[in-house]
Parts: structure tokens; sequence; C-alpha cells
């Protein structure tokens, strides 16, 4: 049964429908926050969502992903889509649509593209659990590119792809990264490589090593990995990209990967709530059955905390 929505959700989806910023801003604050009223939002907006391209852009800090970005950004809206972007890297110094990479950009450029930060913090295996509620914002919104970028630190790098279409990961040309991304499990995840900072030395044998490092592992079933050369700084390598995930879109759409990866995401994004849920209710019943006097007598050793779990556990799960 449809909820009955408060008015202040309904204008607020309504202002994000016609794809008014402020309203977009307050949406997703309201989407990454822990307030019930989220729920109500993200239903108004359902109707209106699950349709956007989803782009992730995952590597180390330093790897030029901001760069990159700043770099793709004109190239897609010349292609026809409007291009929001969500950066998820602590350490990205995107704020507000103006900063981009180290330096201020306010340039036609960024013209009509909705830029935000989100906090890392949160959420199953450390992927911010604003995301996917943060795509259904700009998806409303009208956004049909969604360009993630994500810091590229142990499982966060490997979270990505329960939230993006494509996943591009970004290395430089510096000795052990090959062998790091192995280690880090991203080596199975990554649908394109780039090895940025190809203007420094070692890049094409890094690709060398890399197309090696993925052979290893046996011929490829379905999709090759390609692994594309960039100079982001000076807007190198960047169609051949383009051309790379245009390619990948495309061969998922007719594999039929498409399909399976979304069910993932939608999987994931649901787990991802019902996990914050079921967390607020883990604190509220802890505070329930040991309050300040309770865990006073459990520090003492005069009372056993145990069988309270179990008896609890025994009632709700049975
Ligand atoms: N030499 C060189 N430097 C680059 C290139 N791309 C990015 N950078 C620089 O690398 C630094 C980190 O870039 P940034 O985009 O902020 O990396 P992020 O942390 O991955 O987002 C910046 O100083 C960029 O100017 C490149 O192709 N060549
Ligand atoms: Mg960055």
């Amino acid at each position: 049964m449809p909820t009955v929505h408060t008015p202040s959700v309904e204008s607020l989806a309504q202002g994000v429908l016609s794809g008014e910023t402020r309203s977009i801003a307050r949406a997703i604050t309201l989407v990454e926050s822990r307030a019930p009223e989220r729920l109500a939002l993200l239903e108004r907006l359902f109707p209106h969502t699950g349709r956007a391209f989803k782009l992730g852009i995952t590597g180390a800090p330093g790897a030029g992903k901001s760069t990159l970005t700043y770099q793709l950004i004109p190239r897609l809206k010349a292609r026809g889509y409007r291009v929001g972007v969500l950066a998820v890297d602590p350490t990205s110094p995107f704020s507000g649509g103006a900063i981009l990479g180290d330096r201020i950009r306010f340039d036609d450029a960024l013209e009509g593209v909705y830029i935000r930060s989100l906090a890392s913090r949160g959420s199953i295996g450390g992927l911010s659990r604003g995301v996917p509620p943060a795509i259904r914002v700009l998806e409303a919104a009208g956004y049909d590119l969604i360009l993630i970028e994500t810091v590229g630190a142990g499982q966060l790098q490997v979270d990505v792809r329960f939230v993006a279409d494509t996943v591009v990961l970004a290395l430089v040309p510096e000795a052990g990264d090959v062998v790091q991304a192995m280690k880090a499990g991203i080596i199975e995840i990554a649908d394109i490589y780039i090895i940025n900072k190809a203007d420094r030395e070692g890049a094409t044998r890094m690709r060398l090593d890399l197309r090696n490092a993925l052979e290893l592992g046996g011929k490829p079933k379905g999709w090759n990995p390609p692994i594309a050369l960039t100079e982001a700084l000076h807007g190198k390598g960047i169609d051949e990209l383009i051309a790379f995930i245009e390619e990948h879109k495309q061969y998922q759409q007719q594999s039929g990967g498409w399909e399976a990866r979304r069910l993932q995401q939608i999987e994931w994004e649901l787990q991802s709530l019902i996990h914050d849920a079921l967390e607020q209710q883990a604190q509220a019943t802890t505070r329930q059955l040991f309050n300040a006097e309770t865990l006073q007598a459990v520090l003492q050793g005069a009372e056993n905390p145990f069988p309270k779990i179990r008896a609890w556990r025994v009632r709700e799960n049975p």
C-alpha cells in the first residue's frame, strides 16, 4: 500500500523531478542519512529511477581519477549524456562542483553537470551506503550517466561493481601496482583498465605485465578487459577509453550480462538498507537489554550477559 507522503517529502520529490539543484542536494543529504523519511522519498522517486548508465572509476589516491573524470565529462556531454558525478573518495578535493583534481574550475565543461562528494563512512564492505540512493536521486532528476569516483582501497574498490555497470580501474606506471591490484582482488572486477600518467616511464611495459597477469588466469570466457594508456592531465587516450566504455556497455546488453549485474546491484542496495535498519535495531536492543547499571554488573562479574542474549535470540529469531 502506498504511503501517504508528508508535504516536505512531496515537495522535495517535486524539486528533484524538475531537476532543481538545491532540491537534488537536499535529497541526497536526506537519503545519505538514516532519517526515516529517506525511505518515503526513495519510494516516491522509484518510478523515475533505474535507467541511468553507471560508470565506476576506481584506483589508488593520486592515480588521476578526478582529472580523468574532468576529461570524460565534456566528451560524454557531447555524446548526449546528462552527466552526474558522485565522488566517494575521501581524499578527493571535489566540492560543490567547483573543484576537480587540484584545480579550481568554473568552466563550460562542467555546465549542467551535477557533482557531489559523498562520505565513505558506513555500509557493508565500506562503499558508502549513500551511493545507491544518491544514484536514484540523480536518475529521478534526469541524469542518465552517473560517474562514480571511488578510492581504490581494499574492499571499497571491489564493492564498486555493486553500483556500477562498467568499472574502470586506473593504475599508474609504478612498480608493484599490478601485483597490488591482483592481491586486492581488483583484477577480477575491472571491466576496463587504464594505465594513466602514460607520460611517465614504464607505461608500455606495465601494459604488457598487466596483459600477462590477466592471461595467467586462463583465457577469458566472455569480455576480455581492454587496457588503455591515458594521460588524463593532457587529455590523451580519453577518446579510446570512451570507445572501450561504449563497447563494454554494448557487450553487456548483448550478452545478457547486464541484467545479471543489475540484479546484483539491486540486491546489494536493498541489503544495505536492511543492514542499516538492523543495525539501528541492534543499538536499541542493546540499550534495552543492558542499561548502565547492567553494564556495571557485567563489568564487576556480578551478571553474566550471555543468557540474556541467548534468550533474546530465541525470542526474536526462532
Ligand atoms: N604526469 C601526469 N600527472 C597526472 C596525470 N593525470 C593526473 N595527474 C596528476 O596526478 C595528481 C592526482 O590526480 P587526481 O586526479 O587528483 O587523482 P585521484 O586522487 O585519483 O583523483 C594531480 O596532480 C594530477 O594533475 C597524467 O596523465 N600525467
Ligand atoms: Mg580524486
